[in-house]
């Protein structure tokens, strides 16, 4: 079972030996970041059972509690989705494995015939299963309103996650030049608000939105708010730009129920609510509030909230910021965000994380979408038995697939069907190993890859959309990929002389040693 508040979690993580509290004063600028990276790359308590062999699987350390924020009026929690089994408890589940077991028995009963059907079913799960959010009169998160003067950012103690964060007088050069952007009046600060759901609507209310984005403080009431224009949040501001608007209504929501940091992050399509993915998850319906100065819904069990508007004619200076790629994202413009309440739970306890070089909390999120989200791949692409988006490929920079092939350049086929499918067509290394290979241990993938690879005949390389956190690519956003079709190589399939077996030993001498090894008194 998902757990209905942040409080309720982090006592559920305690009860388990998975959370420590911090007494002492700690300062959120630096050293928080500097104390969790050290125990986010730690053993945790709980591993991952199946998966022990594999990178990742038994790291996380635990969830922190600092209780004595310095400068700051709250309580600060961080890692507390870091490990396989946190994310799990969050989600209510007792293995991914498992919560995409119940993903694909709720799409298998539809036998769906074209593509555009498959992929209109594929989404349609969520309506058919899930329950949706229920508006209530008052929740939590409105124990305290604090507004005009009193909604002052600095009470939270948000943090600076990394010492060039925030620093565009530093040798972090601007990405690009914004044509469109008015110029940016103000200078932010080092502190990002980073473990945020940040809830929009188009302008008629069609549809709503939650995302997860980085937000950083400019001031008491100003922030820069960093949605990828590939996100939905972007999508959102571009439809009120559109219509001639102004202002667009924004919360910035902190905790709630366990599941919706999570669902925050989901790649959903466009179409498809996140508040509706989170209901799925949570149980039973996310009830929601209205919030006191701005025209929109956010959830009742949040911790804090923080109310406001997006100038949608003034644009701020963002970034630099030490971000999940393990590099610092450099500089750019984006939209700011005028705070206009802050409400909170008393006794609100803030929630935060860090991104950088993995293991990072992050990764583990990450991990829920690549188990929840492949029996959806598999309908999109059924060649798929199983994936893996691996830590050193920091998400969008590498996934490897395994297929059972059946015909020649199936794994072409299946890059390309990888370069079109959401979210993951911004992957830049797209690896294709054959069926026996476990794609979750990394050694054994290099070495299909190294060894199987011809690189004139076995590599293919294209151009489109990349995240744009990429640094790498030599235009902003878009740049070019790689696939390695790491497969064992049939004749048809152009230049192929006879392919050698693999060495493994026969199942008699195996279990033969198996069944007299203490015999043989080796250890
Ligand atoms: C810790 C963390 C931080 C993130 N920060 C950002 C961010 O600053 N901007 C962004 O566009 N996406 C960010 N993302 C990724 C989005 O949350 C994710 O792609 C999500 O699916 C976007 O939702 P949307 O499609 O509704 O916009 C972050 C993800 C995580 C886990
Ligand atoms: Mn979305």
């Amino acid at each position: 079972m998902a757990f209905p508040t942040l409080r309720d979690f982090l006592q559920h993580l305690e009860k388990n030996d998975e959370l420590r509290r911090v007494k002492v004063p700690v300062d959120p600028v630096l050293e928080i970041a500097a104390i969790s990276d050290r125990v986010m790359k730690s053993p945790a308590p709980h591993g991952h059972a199946e998966r022990d062999k594999h990178l990742g699987a038994n790291l996380g350390g635990r969830a922190l509690l600092f209780e004595n924020t310095r400068n700051a009026q709250f309580p600060l929690a961080i890692n507390a989705f870091g490990s396989y089994w946190r994310i799990c408890q969050a989600l209510g589940c007792d293995s991914l494995d498992a919560l995409a077991d119940k993903v694909s028995q709720l799409i298998k009963p539809e036998v769906p015939t074209s593509l555009m059907e498959k992929m209109k079913k594929g989404l349609d799960f969520l309506k058919l299963a899930s329950v949706p959010p229920k508006s209530v009169r008052s929740g939590i998160c409105q124990q305290v309103v604090l507004e005009g003067e009193s909604a002052d950012l600095r009470k939270l103690p948000i943090l600076q996650c990394w010492p060039l964060d925030g620093n565009i007088e530093s040798d972090q050069v601007f990405s690009r030049s914004d044509a469109d952007a008015a110029k940016p009046t103000h200078t932010g600060t080092g502190r990002y608000i980073t473990l945020a759901g940040i809830y929009t609507r188009n302008p008629d209310s069609s549809h709503r939105n939650v995302g997860m984005y980085r937000v950083q403080v400019h001031g008491p009431r100003l922030c820069a708010m960093h949605w990828h224009m590939h996100h939905d949040g972007a999508k959102h501001y571009r439809a009120w730009k559109a219509a001639g608007e102004s202002k667009m209504p924004l919360a910035v929501v902190l905790g709630g129920e366990s599941v919706l940091p999570y669902a925050a992050t989901a790649p959903l399509p466009p179409n498809v609510s996140e508040l509706l993915f989170a209901g799925f998850l949570n149980g039973s319906g996310i009830e929601l509030v209205k919030c006191k100065t701005i025209d929109l819904e956010v959830p009742a069990n949040a911790e804090i909230v923080i109310e406001g508007y997006v100038d949608l004619n003034q644009k701020l200076y963002e970034g630099p910021f030490g971000d999940h790629t393990g590099f610092y994202s450099l500089a750019d413009f984006y939209p700011a965000f005028h705070v206009t309440a802050i409400t909170h739970r008393r006794d609100a306890i803030y929630p935060a994380t860090i991104v950088g070089q993995p293991p990072m909390e992050d990764y583990f999120i990450g991990k829920a979408t690549e188990r929840i989200f492949l029996p959806l791949l598999k309908m999109l692409v059924p060649d798929v038995i199983d994936y893996t988006l691996p830590m050193s490929g920091t998400f969008h920079n590498c996934a490897v697939l395994k297929i059972r092939k059946e015909y020649p350049q199936q794994a072409r086929r299946l890059m390309h069907a990888i370069w079109g499918a959401g979210q993951m067509s911004l992957t830049k290394f797209v690896v294709v190993v054959d069926e026996h290979v476990d794609v979750h241990d990394e050694q054994q993938v290099l070495f299909q890859v190294f060894a199987n690879v011809d690189p004139l005949r076995d590599v293919e390389i294209v151009k489109g959309p990349i995240d744009i956190l990429d640094h790498a690519s030599i235009e902003y956003g878009w740049g070019g990929k790689i696939g390695f079709d790491a497969t064992k190589k049939w004749p048809g399939e152009g230049q192929v002389r006879a392919w050698p077996r693999e060495l493994s030993f026969d199942d008699l001498t195996r279990t033969l040693v198996d069944k007299r090894w203490r015999e043989y008194g080796i250890g």
